[in-house]
């Protein structure tokens, strides 16, 4: 095996032996503890971008790890074929910390996406009645569900699709945080659900109107549509609550979670409804060779459990908070507009002197802080939800000397 000495070499590396489907900061990281990553060389960085959200726990989280490694150890895969003695346990554990009555256990955010579109049109047909075929699903512009084929044809980014296609058919899109578009798509009695991320996180972190997500959850009642909530993201605490609809009180229909469902360190997807909608689905209709696997399924119940004894919904409302106030302090003719929720934060950057968000980042780097552009313009800051508030105010005062040094 080839051994890397040098960021160099593994940049090389990948850039030689891996496809080009991604085009990351150029930083090459070996090690990661809390919010902390360090790079070959040693450098220490705050992460500010938890892996899109998955490493809510933090870094190699000792408990969640030693849960992996356990069952690793013990039992690792029996397939579907067979019960296990882990699955069930699991089961019960996640439906009743999310108030469910049933759980259907996948790998990746798309899968889960995916799953919840099955489901929403199989419950169409089944229990709304509508004509075989038919069955619409509501979905938002500017949306991010994943890259499947199914799953980029509800997306209206162009280097999502392009070259792509055809795609599949069955969608309708609407404007984000408009209720009257939504008002009028639900028109049709063909319609069996409605696709919602409660904030838009590849969109730039869009948050919508407070009660955008109440009226569009009763509006869908009065029509009979499921409301299915992709949580992926901004789930298990991210906001500032264990569910972004909680902000709300709205209990999804069909509730799709990923990445932090299993703290950063194994793939695991879930989509939890009760039992008229999850019930529409037999055996042989649906499933994946390593969803709800013993691993994944030890792997989730330490990483809830986590969220739940470290209170990480509580402190990321309160260091978001925080975090948000000293960003707004800061005064550049860079920042254009801070917003976000709990730790799921962003900044608008005006271009300046020629410099972009790209170049941001670069200082920011540089000076030991590591977050991504999203669209050119803005910048994503998501650190673990275990960050302190010294960290906080440390981090802040990274990401104002980066942009000092750029005017
Ligand atoms: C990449 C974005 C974030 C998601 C929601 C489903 C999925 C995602 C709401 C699919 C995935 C990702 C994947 C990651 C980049 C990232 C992302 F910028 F592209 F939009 F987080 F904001 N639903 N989000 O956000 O989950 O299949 O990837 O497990 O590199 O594509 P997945």
């Amino acid at each position: 095996m080839t051994e890397v000495k040098t960021s160099q070499m593994a940049i090389d590396l990948e850039d030689k032996y891996g496809a080009h489907n991604y085009h990351p900061l150029p930083v090459v990281l070996a090690k990661g503890k809390g919010v902390f990553m360090w790079d070959v060389e040693g450098k220490r960085y705050y992460d500010f971008l938890s892996a899109y959200s998955a490493v809510n726990q933090g870094h190699c989280h000792p408990k969640i790890v030693g849960a992996l490694i356990e069952q690793a150890q013990t039992l690792e895969l029996t397939s579907r074929a067979f019960y296990n003695d882990v699955l069930g346990v699991y089961e019960k554990f996640i439906t009743e910390y999310f108030g469910y009555q049933r759980v259907l256990p996948m790998n990746s955010g798309a899968e889960g996406d995916e799953t919840a579109l099955k489901l929403t049109r199989k419950w169409g047909y089944k229990v709304k009645g509508i004509p075989e075929n038919q069955a619409k699903i509501i979905c938002c512009r500017d949306n991010f569900h994943g890259r499947t084929i199914t799953v980029i044809s509800m997306s209206n980014d162009p280097d999502a699709r392009k070259d792509f296609g055809p795609f599949t058919p069955g969608f309708e899109a609407i404007p984000y945080n408009d209720l009257d578009a939504l008002a009028k798509a639900l028109e049709d009695p063909n319609v069996a659900g409605f696709l919602v991320e409660p904030i838009q996180g590849e969109a730039g972190v869009f948050v919508p109107d407070e009660g955008y997500l109440k009226k569009a959850f009763d509006m869908c009642k009065a029509k009979n549509v499921l409301f299915i909530a992709d949580e992926v993201q901004t789930g298990i605490a991210r906001t500032g609550r264990l569910l972004a609809c909680d902000w709300e009180g709205v209990k999804p229909d069909v509730l799709i979670l990923g990445k932090a469902l299993s703290g950063g360190v194994y793939p695991i997807s879930a989509v939890l409804a009760d039992d008229h909608i999850m019930l529409c689905i037999h055996p042989g209709e649906h499933g994946s060779t390593f969803g709800g696997n013993p691993v994944a399924a030890k792997v989730a119940m330490a990483a809830l459990e986590v969220v739940r004894d470290e209170k990480l919904a509580e402190n990321a409302e309160k260091m978001g908070a925080i975090f948000r106030d000293e960003l707004r302090k800061i005064n550049s003719p860079y920042i254009e507009l801070v917003r976000g929720k709990g730790l799921l934060n962003a900044i608008v950057i005006k271009p300046f002197k020629g410099k972009t968000a790209w170049d941001v980042c670069l200082k920011m780097r540089d000076n030991g802080l590591l977050a991504k552009p999203t669209h050119d313009h803005i910048i994503r800051f998501a650190p673990p939800l275990v960050i302190t508030e010294e960290q906080v105010h440390e981090a802040v005062e990274i990401i104002r000397r980066s942009i000092k040094e750029m005017e």
